[in-house]
């Protein structure tokens, strides 16, 4: 006979005083993670190697049960030897900072452990996603568009090419793509997920036209149009076009505007992939930067890049209603019951997932929590943040800035080199070789001292660094902190032998 309690076990580990104590743990251990973060004197990481978290926290799983309270102080030992993402010195990747109550979110929704393919099984949250996709869109321009929660930005991307695939072959779903050579057109610039995206799609990495970029790291239009033309004349049928609002290396915004009358005029889908830059809508001294994205198909925006909000929060949104479920549907009656009460507020048949995430609730708290003004107040602070960090590098005498943004409406990524002393006198070929090779050497070093995490990439075939402005918490000082740090290391280095180094490894 079942018993009519639980057992014994069970209760202690679910009684309301119990898990109230273990929130009130995972609370306290959060709150002063995140008040650690926040003080600029806190090193970023420190840079653990396997062995040292090995040796500081037993991860293997094959042991006895470990009490709660020492399993906090385990919880609390990975998080000292994880990166301070939140702190205003990481300006590694295109999000940092942190939100009180968007984590909050995140952890209710955790709470309440939903998933989000059936209007039954997530009632409030499907509303709570369509009300931010709602917004989202007509931050866009859109009414009546609609979209979904990804997992992230290259899953948004790859939908939405998905959906222009589906467009420009309306059988490929029952016949594959039948020997049809579609082509992507995206700017040189653009984030790698299109072209892998294109191999998962079947158009293959050939599949995918990268357009020349101009100085600023914009799709070059003349160059567009051209490709077009090339493409057709070998034989290809161009697909669908790309634009980037938000470059990773530059932060550029493509000239949507432009790029959509040739789209027109070539019957081409037209995806504006906004996964970093796209909050910029929310701004009304930025917005103007995405001119032209309200005549696009679809649109990714990461609300987890410049909205401050946890990972992850992308949504794929599309001007027209149905496509998503016209190109994902293959009708998995044991789920999707057509005889139920509301079968159009099922979004699982949309997605490329079965079981899915609730994504939303995060922004939807934050963005109610800060309403409309506050929301673009965070990312205002960044663009200015992101003007006075070229303002700092153009002042530093031995400091490069590579491109300026602001000439062409701002973005939230510097690009810069760092001339050493060392390198004085040597002649321009060899000294642009040393300065490619001593960004890995100097940004190694700075990463290895721990106080603050600041990225490389190629820009105009060159290592450069990238500062992303990514946290609106930051000072000036966390700014120039990083060119202090790069002088601290490079000022008396001897780099002159990196001249001779002939080509950089490739990965
Ligand atoms: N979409 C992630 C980009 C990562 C980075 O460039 O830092």
């Amino acid at each position: 006979m079942p018993s009519e309690s639980r057992p014994a076990d069970q209760q202690s580990d679910t009684s309301p005083d119990r898990v109230r104590e273990i929130f009130q743990a995972a609370a306290d251990l959060a709150a002063e993670y995140l008040r650690r973060s926040d003080d600029p004197q806190t090193p970023v990481t420190l840079n653990p190697p396997p062995s040292a978290i090995h040796k500081r926290v037993p991860l293997k799983l094959d042991g006895p049960a470990v009490p709660v309270d020492a399993l906090m102080e385990q919880a609390r030992d990975l998080m000292e030897l994880s990166v301070r993402t939140g702190s205003a010195n990481f300006s590694n990747q295109l999000f940092s900072g942190f939100d009180p109550v968007a984590i909050v979110g995140e952890w209710l929704t955790a709470v309440m452990n939903a998933s989000m393919y059936t209007y039954e099984v997530a009632p409030a949250m499907t509303l709570v996603e369509r009300e931010v996709i709602a917004r989202m869109g007509k931050a866009v321009g859109w009414t009546g568009c609609e979209g979904l929660f990804t997992p992230g930005g290259s899953l948004s991307n790859l939908m939405a090419m998905l959906m222009a695939r589906q467009r420009a072959l309306p059988k490929v779903k029952s016949r594959g793509l039948q020997g049809s050579k579609l082509v992507v057109f995206t700017s040189a610039e653009s984030h790698y997920s299109v072209e892998r995206a294109a191999v998962i799609l079947g158009l293959g990495t050939e599949g995918v036209v990268q357009v020349p970029q101009d100085r600023y790291g914009r799709m070059r239009v003349d160059a567009f149009e051209h490709a077009v033309r090339q493409v057709r004349a070998e034989g290809r049928q161009p697909m669908m076009v790309v634009a980037t609002a938000g470059s990773t290396v530059f932060g550029a915004y493509d000239p949507i505007g432009a790029i959509a009358d040739i789209a027109e005029r070539e019957g081409l889908w037209l995806h504006v992939d906004g996964a970093y830059g796209a909050s910029a809508l929310l701004s009304d001294t930025r917005r103007g930067l995405l001119a032209g994205a309200e005549r696009a198909d679809s649109l990714t925006w990461c609300a987890h890049k410049m909205l401050n909000v946890p990972l992850s929060a992308s949504v794929i949104i599309v001007r027209e209603p149905g496509l998503l479920h016209q190109c994902n549907a293959v009708h998995a009656e044991y789920l999707y019951h057509a005889d139920n009460d509301a079968p159009d507020l099922d979004t699982g048949e949309m997605s490329i997932q079965c079981g899915r995430r609730v994504d939303a609730l995060k922004v939807w708290l934050a963005w109610k929590a800060r309403g409309d003004a506050g929301m673009a107040q965070i990312v205002d602070r960044k663009f200015e943040l992101a003007s006075t960090m070229r303002d700092i590098v153009r002042a530093r005498e031995r400091f490069e800035l590579l491109s300026d943004p602001d000439d062409v409406g701002g973005g939230c990524n510097t690009c810069f080199v760092y001339h050493a002393p060392s390198l004085d006198g040597l002649p321009a070929d060899r000294r642009l070789r040393a300065i490619d090779a001593s960004t890995h050497v100097l940004r190694e070093r700075v990463r290895l001292r721990g106080r603050l995490l600041t990225n490389y990439a190629p820009v105009f075939g060159v290592r450069a660094f990238r500062h992303v402005s990514a946290n609106d918490r930051a000072t000036e000082a966390e700014l120039a902190l990083i060119l202090d740090e790069i002088e601290a290391v490079g000022h008396d280095l001897d780099l002159r032998p990196l001249a001779d180094v002939e080509t950089r490894p490739t990965p």
